[in-house]
Order: C-alpha cells, then sequence, then structure tokens
C-alpha cells in the first residue's frame, strides 16, 4: 500500500465511506486509492462549496462525518463558506488538502499558499501529514476528532510524496467512544427546581436535542411541568410534523423574538446558549430576553442531552407523563396567487411522510415552519452559519445519506446561485432532491434588512445591488444543462402539482416559482 491508499483505507475502516472530491494533479495518488477501494463512494463536486455543504448534509442526517478532497489553498478557501455552516452547525467532516512534496516547496510554486493559516479558524483540528507510514494514524485521529460530539472539523493536509510513498504497518489509535458526557445530579435538581416553580419557562432545545429520544422526553418535561419548548430561529436538525413533539420557533426578527421572550421568568437551555439577533441594529439590543428573565445552562454542547432528560424526568417523577404530540394538519391544496402564505399551504400539502426539508427560502419561506408543523413527519434542516448557498449542497449530501427520502430544498434565487453547481452532482447521482426555486429577482430579504438598519429606502444605485433581474437567470436553462428536468409554476396549484409531479419518479427535478 502508498500512502494514499492507507489513507483511503482507514477512513473507510473508521466509517468514512464517502468522499465529496474536485481533485487536481497533487491528489492523483489519492484518486486512484479512492477509486481502488471499492467500499469508498467518491463523489465529484463541481465546486468546493458544493463538497463542503455536502459533507454538512451527510452528516446531519446521518451523525457520522463524511470526508471531502480539496486542492490545496485555493480548493480550501473555495469550501470554507461552507465549512463555516457546517461548524455552526455542530457537523463533524474530514477534509483531505492535497498538497506539494516537502521537497518541491522551497521552490514556492505558483500554489503554494499557507493552507494551515487558511484551515485554522474554522477547524477544531489541522495536521500536516509527515510520512505515508504514519498517515493512517493522522487518519484514524482525524476520524475520532470529526465524529466527536459536537461534531469537529478535522483538516488533514496531504503532501504529495506522503500520498506516494511506500507505507507500512503501524498502530491506530483507538476509535473514539460512543459514550458522551450527562450533566451533573446538581445542575439537573436545580433545573427541576425551576420548573416546579410553575413560574412560565422557555426550554430551547438545540442540536442532537431535537429528535429521537431527546425530544421525546423533553415533551414528557413539558407536559410535566407546563414549560414551553422552543428552537433557536435555526437548528441543524428537527424531527417535525403529525404525531412529533412540537418545538415553538424563536422569530427571526428582533421586535417579534422579543415579544415571543417577554413573558418568560426562566429560560433553560439545551445544547446551545440564550437568543442572540442574528445582527446587530442601530436601535436593537444584541440579547432578545426580557430584563429579569433568568437564563439557566442545563445541557452544554458536548453532553448528552437524552441522557439528561431522563435524569431530569427522574427528578420531576414524571418518567410516566405521555409528551403531547402535533396533531396532523390536514391543508387543502391553495390555488391563485403565489405568495408566503400559498407556498406554505402547498408545501404542508405536498410534502410526503418521511421527507427531509433542507430550508433556504429566506423571504418566501417566512410562513413555511409555522404553517407545516401539522404536516405529515419530516425532518428540517436549517443554515446555522448564515452564509448563503448552503441549501443545494446539504440537500445533495442529505440524499446521498437517505436514498429511499426525497429532500426538498426550498432556496432563494439569489442563495442557489452561489452553488447552483449541486445541480450537476444530483443528476450524476440520480439523487432525488426536488430543487425549489423561489425567482423574485432580487436580493429581497436586504430591502427588508436596508429600512431594519434604519438606512431609509434605498435608492436606484443601492437597488442595483439588491436586484437580480438584469439579466434574468434562466432557471429552466440552467437546469437543463446540468441534466436537471424543470418546470415553472406561477399559481399555487400548479406548484402544488409540481411538488407532487417531482416525487413520482427517482432522481432530481428543479421547479421555478414565479414570483
Ligand atoms: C456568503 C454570503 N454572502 C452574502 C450574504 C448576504 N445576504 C444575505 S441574504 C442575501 C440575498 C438572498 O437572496 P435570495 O436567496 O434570493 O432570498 P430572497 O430574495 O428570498 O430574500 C444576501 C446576499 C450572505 N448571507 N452570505
Ligand atoms: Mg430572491
Amino acid at each position: 500500500m502508498n500512502g494514499a491508499e492507507s489513507l483511503v483505507a482507514t477512513l473507510v475502516d473508521r466509517g468514512v465511506d464517502i468522499c465529496f472530491a474536485n481533485p487536481g494533479t497533487s491528489e492523483m495518488h489519492f484518486l486512484a486509492a479512492l477509486g481502488g477501494n471499492p467500499r469508498m463512494r467518491s463523489v465529484l463536486c463541481l465546486f468546493e462549496g458544493v463538497a463542503t455543504g455536502a459533507a454538512d448534509g451527510w452528516y446531519r442526517m446521518k451523525d457520522t462525518p463524511a470526508s471531502t478532497l480539496l486542492h490545496l489553498g485555493p480548493g480550501l478557501a473555495n469550501g470554507l463558506a461552507n465549512i463555516h455552516n457546517a461548524k455552526r452547525a455542530s457537523s463533524g467532516m474530514v477534509n483531505i488538502i492535497g498538497e506539494h512534496s516537502a521537497s518541491h516547496l522551497k521552490y514556492d510554486p505558483p500554489l503554494n499558499s499557507d493552507i494551515e493559516g487558511l484551515a485554522r479558524p474554522l477547524s477544531h483540528w489541522v495536521r500536516r501529514a509527515q510520512s505515508s507510514s504514519t498517515i493512517a494514524w493522522d487518519t484514524a485521529q482525524a476520524v475520532n476528532q470529526a465524529s466527536a460530539h459536537p461534531g469537529q472539523i478535522a483538516t488533514l493536509i496531504l503532501p504529495g510524496d506522503t500520498s506516494w510513498q511506500q507505507a507500512g504497518e503501524t498502530a491506530l489509535p483507538p476509535a473514539a467512544p460512543a459514550a458522551r458526557k450527562a450533566p451533573s445530579a446538581a445542575r439537573v435538581e436545580h433545573i427541576a427546581k425551576v420548573l416546579r416553580s410553575g413560574e412560565p419557562t422557555l426550554v430551547i432545545l438545540a442540536n442532537k436535542a431535537t429528535r429521537g429520544a431527546a425530544l421525546e422526553r423533553a415533551g414528557r418535561v413539558a407536559a410535566a411541568t407546563g414549560a414551553r419548548l422552543g428552537s433557536q430561529f435555526f437548528t441543524a436538525r428537527i424531527e417535525r410534523g403529525a404525531g412529533r413533539v412540537p418545538i415553538e420557533r424563536i422569530p427571526y426578527a428582533v421586535p417579534q423574538a422579543q415579544a415571543f421572550l417577554k413573558g418568560f421568568r426562566h429560560i433553560v437551555t439545551v445544547e446551545t446558549g440564550e437568543p442572540v439577533a442574528f445582527f446587530s441594529y442601530p436601535d436593537k439590543p444584541s440579547l432578545m430576553k426580557a430584563e429579569g428573565t433568568q437564563v439557566h445552562r442545563f445541557v452544554e454542547a458536548d453532553e448528552d442531552s437524552a441522557a439528561a432528560f431522563e435524569m431530569l424526568l427522574e427528578a420531576l417523577g414524571a418518567t410516566k407523563t405521555a409528551p403531547k404530540l402535533q396533531e396532523r394538519v390536514r391543508t387543502a391544496v391553495p390555488s391563485g396567487a403565489l405568495n408566503p402564505t400559498s407556498v406554505a399551504h402547498a408545501l404542508a400539502a405536498a410534502l410526503p411522510e418521511g421527507c427531509i426539508v433542507v430550508d433556504e427560502s429566506l423571504t418566501t419561506g417566512r410562513e413555511s415552519m409555522g404553517l407545516t408543523m401539522g404536516a405529515l413527519p419530516h425532518d428540517l434542516i436549517n443554515n446555522l452559519g448564515g452564509s448563503i448557498g448552503y441549501g443545494t449542497p446539504v440537500a445533495t449530501g442529505a440524499a446521498l445519506a437517505c436514498p429511499d427520502r426525497r429532500v426538498f430544498c426550498p432556496v432563494g434565487d439569489g442563495s442557489a446561485m452561489y452553488t447552483i453547481q449541486s445541480l450537476w452532482t444530483q443528476a450524476r447521482e440520480n439523487l432525488n432532491v426536488t430543487t425549489i426555486i423561489f425567482a423574485n429577482n432580487s436580493y429581497a430579504i436586504l430591502k427588508a434588512e436596508y429600512a431594519n438598519m434604519g438606512a431609509g429606502t434605498p435608492g436606484a444605485r443601492a437597488l442595483s445591488m439588491i436586484d437580480i433581474d438584469r439579466p434574468r437567470i434562466d432557471w429552466l436553462a440552467m437546469a437543463k444543462s446540468m441534466g436537471v428536468p424543470g418546470v415553472a409554476v406561477d399559481s399555487a396549484e400548479a406548484f402544488h402539482k409540481a411538488m407532487v409531479d417531482s416525487t413520482r419518479e427517482p432522481g432530481p427535478a428543479l421547479i421555478e416559482v414565479r414570483l
């Protein structure tokens, strides 16, 4: 085995069996090793931001890391924005960055750059492999890092000679333990006391607490104590819809968030902190809770929410309490004009059971989350990092992680343009993704933010930096050019029908919603 083969063998041995790749000359041995290992699936992405976003989407659904292959510093730099989004969502990933051999670097060849310098701010762990005989150890260590809870960004730099020289046998570090920490008994008792007080309390759930046993147990706590369950405006993944424990979403806009939070005497945080405004505004606070509200940190980001809620239920003597579950709300198929409400109703009526929604719908989607609470059970994924262009790549990775489930990706036209190359990978891999482009030919949200910031009304020159209608993007031609069938709709009933139609055949589809 050479170093590259040793690296790939270690990845798959440790459960990392997919690589989102965009290779270059320095990664030819790695490419050969990917191709030579039948247990590794390699997926070509035509932009590194698609690769890193797809790795994020994979982790969101699997809770285990994917790998990426990126070409030296520039390849990594192209992927960084979606690494940032993944990091904010606590997704783990293993990035393999190709690099020149040490003997070549001293000549400062054109692709030479400070890879560690680029990687470090957005990685939890960075290592430059030193030799082909120790690369397996480095790789196992990278997988351990990425697999921690919460997930970590691990970046392994792979010099060319390390890749092509022979690898020897090497001992590996043990796999990271799966068990997570639980909060202390004293902390659990404190939270139980807060909840027993009967004072209005909001329990804010995040990361792995918004699904599975943790969510179900949180529902029991809420039923037993009258506390309300909330989420931040954006969450890594929520299991929601009919039959699930419902979670109220803290509004995005600061005044609405303040109004929502006003009545709570206590905020209890689970794998998150207290609500912070997305942006600072000249006349608005950064922290959105009311004066006098006490914040109690219950479960820290690296702790186990399911275990914590079990302990809390015992402390409350409520292990037998049943959670209140979301009722099914049957939404009539809407007709007529497309607006945020009719769009939301169409989604609520069309979403099939078990689908995954990767949401980047911004202005047009502002009613969607509230109005799909009673839809058939589904998973919802949001962007926690605020760097747009996350949606179509994350949908790509989620579809690979869950081939039996359809992924819906409602996305603003502006956001979609950052990483639209995802469509090509979706077509090539025949992924079950329905991309829904909200074509308002504008960065519409920025018009609202212009006013919210107190900047007044945008003039013609400011507007020309916000509207993207000159020239108009031809979404059907875009989809067709990358092998994805597309349809345009201009009514709510046609939108609903297009979504349902897209689920009838395997493979990707694009719906242009003309607003
Ligand atoms: C990487 C990055 N660049 C720029 C922005 C600023 N930004 C936020 S929203 C937005 C426009 C979004 O437009 P679109 O997706 O069409 O949404 P809508 O029209 O529905 O508001 C921009 C440019 C950002 N969040 N991230
Ligand atoms: Mg738009």
